[in-house]
């Protein structure tokens, strides 16, 4: 990072556990949603000018079906085996989290949700924001959605209407085998061909599933994210060659290493990057600069998160090379009540504000934190 900090004295970490209904339920080709059972992290510290606290947010979900990993098992390696290294390796920068943790295999977004909270307080105590420290070249970014399965392409066509009301520059539908051509048909026969449409399959197609995914390219799609397993790289070659659609990984791109191998293979035209599934917003700056310099297009991911993880969220969004609109919806989206007191909000023009204070920039609500939090337990350096 370009600034030297003078780093942070951490003194406690809390975990804590936190249940938020969803305004509706969100239903992909993993499963529904109807809550966020959310892991979050608080470290308290001392700075140079007196004691500091910094949050973040770990993006697991309750059930191992976006990925292996999930909230309980994510609060549980915490514990066990990753502030002990935390305090033991003596950190006091955000940049030295990864290398203290690195002996612990996978658990990244268990990893990354410590990083970032380390990197909140620092940079609290610095008086530098998020946006700032990442290389951050703008102040609103624009921003998409992403809309579920739902019980009819009527309530599909409608829900989408509605988001393109609102201003949401893209929109993104959940597919799955038998739910993927004809809501497209309706969604562009209903709402024309000038709004920016894509489709996220959540890994729910094979090769075998070819004719299906080729016949979407009469949709003018974006892209399509994630159409197979995420460990079958190689499949994405062949199906990039077969369809005109842009292909995008998620799931697939879990690190350096393999979005390398990805933009090596050409298993990818565009690349979705998720802080929490690459293990920490630094880690998600190095792939944007990767892909930066392969000339591969990126946009910010989203996971459902709070104005927590959606404040660093959007301070990684506004590097430059992320060129499309992203799914760091407003909380709106997903929340009647946030728990940070200024809530992510779409701005008309589609684009939402990139926080500029110290830090994330947000401040958390406690009363509202209190009543959803199912559990706080705190550590302390040995
Ligand atoms: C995706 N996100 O892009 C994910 C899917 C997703 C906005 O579509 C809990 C934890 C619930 C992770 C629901 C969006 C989730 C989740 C959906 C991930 O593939
Ligand atoms: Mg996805």
């Amino acid at each position: 990072m370009t600034t030297e900090l003078s780093g942070i004295d951490i003194t406690a970490v809390e975990l804590r556990r936190i249940e938020l209904p969803l305004v509706a339920p969100f239903q992909t080709s993993f499963g529904t949603w109807t809550f966020r059972d959310i892991l979050l992290v608080r470290v308290h510290a001392d700075g140079p000018n007196g004691p500091v606290e910094g949050w973040g947010e770990c993006v697991a979900g309750t059930q191992p079906l976006y990925s292996s990993e999930y909230t309980s098992a994510a609060e549980d390696v915490t514990v066990e085996h990753l502030l002990p290294r935390l305090f033991a390796a003596g950190v006091r920068h955000a940049d030295d989290v990864e290398a203290a943790l690195a002996e612990v295999r996978g658990h990244r977004m268990a990893k990354a949700a410590i990083e970032a909270a380390v990197l909140d307080a620092e940079l609290r105590a610095a008086g530098r924001s998020m946006a700032e420290h990442l290389g951050a070249t703008v102040e609103r970014v624009p921003v998409g959605v992403s809309i579920g399965i739902l019980p009819t392409i009527e309530d599909l066509v409608s829900t989408a209407a509605g988001h393109l009301d609102e201003g949401y520059a893209r929109v993104k539908v959940k597919i799955k085998p038998g739910w993927d051509v004809e809501p497209c048909r309706r969604l562009r026969a209903e709402l024309g061909a000038d709004f920016g449409l894509q489709v996220d399959a959540n890994a729910a197609y094979g090769p075998g599933d070819i004719e299906t995914l080729r016949a979407l390219d009469q949709f003018d799609l974006l892209l399509i994210e994630q159409p197979y397993p995420e460990e079958r790289i190689v499949d994405n070659v062949e199906l990039a060659q077969a369809i005109r659609t842009p292909v995008c990984l998620d799931e697939t791109i879990v690190d350096e290493a393999v979005c390398d191998d990805v933009l090596r293979l050409g298993a990818a035209d565009v690349i979705n990057i998720k802080p929490g599934r690459v293990g920490g917003h630094l880690a998600g700056k190095r792939i944007h600069d990767a892909c930066v310099a392969a000339g591969v297009p990126v946009w910010h991911g989203g996971m459902l998160e709070t104005g927590i993880g959606r404040a660093a969220n959007l301070a990684l969004a506004a590097l430059p090379g992320f060129t499309l609109p992203g799914d760091i919806s407003a909380a709106a989206r997903y929340w009647a009540r946030d728990i940070v007191t200024e809530p992510a909000v779409l701005e008309p023009d589609g684009t939402i504000r990139v926080p500029d204070g110290p830090g994330t920039g947000v401040e958390v609500d406690l009363d509202v934190l209190d009543a959803v939090t199912t559990s706080v337990h705190l550590h302390h350096p040995s």
